[in-house]
């Protein structure tokens, strides 16, 4: 724990609120520990002088980074590899490391973070520690090293670059061996932070699949961390790691209240299990911040949210998804970027090594639609319509929180040319950034008012307001396949009915293994979705899955070798599965081989069927 003190005066800028604090304020960067007697105000206060550290900051500030999810799993057309993919597969036609950061500077990207190891353990660089790599390829004729042509474009681009490095690893034999596969990591880590120039972001992913029955690693965190410090200190360590959190979810949203000054301890602390547990709190918990849990809690941690989505359903590329409407990137920009956190948007390159041009297209989009409608604020410093007046519906709010993040609840007040006040909109936390929108209203005054605060004032910048068009719902384009019609499905399985139902919010639980389920007539088969349950529960889901069809239900035929759903946990989405080729069926069966943790139940929200 550090402290400093700020002396000076702490101004708040924002229109009609009245609290500025004049006095010395001492400031506690990056975490703090509460002194045993102290009471819920002392804590609260204390709270609101919890300050990020100088790289966290400038962290803060990107709002924007775009995450390369490339390796094999772009050539085997996978999610999760399992790590015994021969590492010939990767064999980009045409990688062009230019393109992807030309393409991504254009977007508006100052950083760009690669997967250089994704778990199937396959190396985007020449490792020494292990021939599961480039370098066994035959591109490039071995010769060739992805980090370091990123390295040379991000270069020309002035990007900043950043690496993910999974810890988990199915390839690496001495994985499980907690020693060992310590020393490789560190070896690995090393050979990325000190071969390709500055590095901004480590990412460590916490995923780990394996299950009950699988390998155990003990990740020595300490000695990564250190590794970190010691090869790039200016780089922030991300979700396994002290500066950046995990937001919780895959889907793109942060949340309404997302405190950057939280009592949720990094998992890689020693002190995690007792902090986190204590407080009956974990990533994904809605509460990450009240004053209740910090009335609770020991300590607090400035840890701000990095939201992760990715433009396509998927992480890596395939062929087979669609990339996201601009709609859709609109409504992300919003709910993370305008919920305090910074949106690492994921683009994969495909199987030439290039980001496809659907891709690059969508993302000049929404690079436009964000420039379009956040350039104009209408209104000057002191809260006034610049013309007069003027119809906004959309205001963007700022702490200046290098002095720590402290409104708990405010109220958005426009006047409206006859000189009503009339509320506009109402949030709770704000950080960094916070956009809010609501009907169009012409006003020829905004102001914000603080409803509720810790510590003795609030660092508000002057709010910003627009007139913001959300882009036109755009029906995607299709891959060619078309969900079949459930109408008439009969469900053979006792009690399926919710899972063919058309109601994602109802879900099928059972003790069984299998749903088996009757479409009435014979359908050509080309692959089947399953849509896991969407209460924010994981029990039940299906891991590991087998897909039979059968004419007469009792006859069945398993359409592939048994698959997984790998990153279902995360991303809890639709999963779409296309077979090798058509099969005609009246009968489908989806069969539960592993359950996410091994329980012995099944769980499903819909079942369909995609033809062709
Ligand atoms: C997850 C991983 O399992 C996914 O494959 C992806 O890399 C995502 C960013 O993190 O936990």
């Amino acid at each position: 724990m550090k402290k400093y003190l700020y002396i000076g005066a702490i101004c708040f800028s924002g229109f009609m609120a009245a609290m500025c604090s004049t006095h010395k304020e001492e400031y506690y960067t990056k975490s703090l520990e509460f002194p045993a007697e102290a009471t819920e105000e002392e804590k609260i206060d204390m709270a609101s002088r919890l300050v990020p550290d100088a790289r966290q900051l400038q962290w803060q500030d990107l709002e924007m980074t775009a995450f390369l999810h490339f390796g094999v799993n772009t050539f085997t057309d996978r999610e999760w590899g399992d790590g015994k993919e021969d590492p010939k597969v990767f064999n980009p036609a045409n990688l062009d490391c230019r393109q992807w950061v030309k393409t991504l500077k254009d977007a508006g990207f100052k950083m760009v973070i690669l997967t250089a190891k994704h778990h199937d353990g396959f190396c985007l660089w020449p490792t020494e520690v292990t021939d599961h790599s480039v370098k066994s390829s035959d591109w490039l004729d071995g010769k060739g090293d992805v980090m370091r042509d990123l390295r040379a474009a991000c270069d020309e681009y002035g990007m900043k670059l950043g690496v993910y490095l999974s810890p988990w690893d199915r390839n690496a034999e001495v994985y499980g061996d907690s020693p060992k596969y310590n020393d490789f990591f560190v070896a690995q880590l090393t050979e990325l932070l000190t071969n390709y120039g500055k590095i901004d972001e480590v990412w460590f992913d916490g995923a780990c699949g394996e299950g009950p029955n699988g390998k155990k690693q003990e990740y020595d965190w300490a000695r990564f961390r250190e590794t970190i410090a010691r090869l790039q200190p200016d780089a922030v360590m991300a979700i396994s790691g002290e500066d950046v959190r995990w937001v919780g979810n895959e889907g793109g949203v942060g949340r309404e209240t997302e405190w950057s000054a939280t009592v949720y301890a990094p998992t890689t602390l020693p002190e995690c299990e007792e902090q986190n547990g204590s407080l009956e709190i974990t990533g994904t918990s809605k509460d990450l911040g009240s004053r209740e849990l910090v009335a609770k809690s020991k300590r607090l941690y400035w840890y701000p949210s990095e939201v992760d989505v990715s433009v396509r359903p998927g992480w890596f590329y395939h062929d087979s998804e669609n990339v996201k409407s601009l709609r859709d990137l609109a409504n992300i920009y919003l709910t993370s970027v305008g919920r305090n956190s910074v949106l690492l948007l994921n683009i994969p390159p495909d199987r030439n090594g290039r980001i496809a041009p659907g891709d690059s297209i969508r993302l000049m989009e929404l690079r436009r639609w964000i420039d379009t409608n956040f350039t104009d604020n209408l209104v000057n410093d002191k809260g006034a319509a610049l013309n007069g007046s003027a119809t906004v519906n959309c205001v963007v709010i700022e702490e200046d929180i290098s002095r720590g993040q402290r409104v708990e609840e405010f109220t958005v007040i426009g006047k409206t040319p006859s000189g009503d006040e009339v509320e506009l909109a109402k949030g709770t936390t704000v950080g960094k950034k916070r956009i809010l929108t609501f009907d169009p209203t012409e006003v020829s005054e905004v102001s914000v008012r603080v409803d509720k605060y810790r510590g003795k004032g609030v660092n508000l910048l002057p709010v910003k307001a627009y007139s913001i068009v959300m882009p036109d719902a755009i029906t995607e384009t299709g891959n060619g396949f078309t969900k079949v019609d459930n109408t008439g499905w009969r469900a053979v399985t006792k009690g399926a009915e919710p899972a063919i139902d058309g109601d994602d919010a109802t879900f099928f639980t059972t003790s069984d293994k299998e749903i088996v389920v009757d479409m009435g007539q014979p359908v050509e088969v080309a692959g089947f979705t399953y849509l896991p349950r969407q209460d924010g529960d994981t029990e039940g889901m299906i891991f590991k899955y087998e897909f039979a069809v059968s004419a007469d239900g009792k006859n069945w035929t398993p359409c592939q070798l048994p698959g997984e759903f790998s990153n279902i946990v995360n991303n809890p989405i639709s999963q779409c599965v296309y077979l090798p080729r058509n099969q005609r069926a009246r009968y489908i069966r989806l069969t539960n081989l592993g359950e996410v943790e091994g329980r012995d139940v099944t769980t499903a929200a819909e079942i369909g069927v995609l033809t062709k």
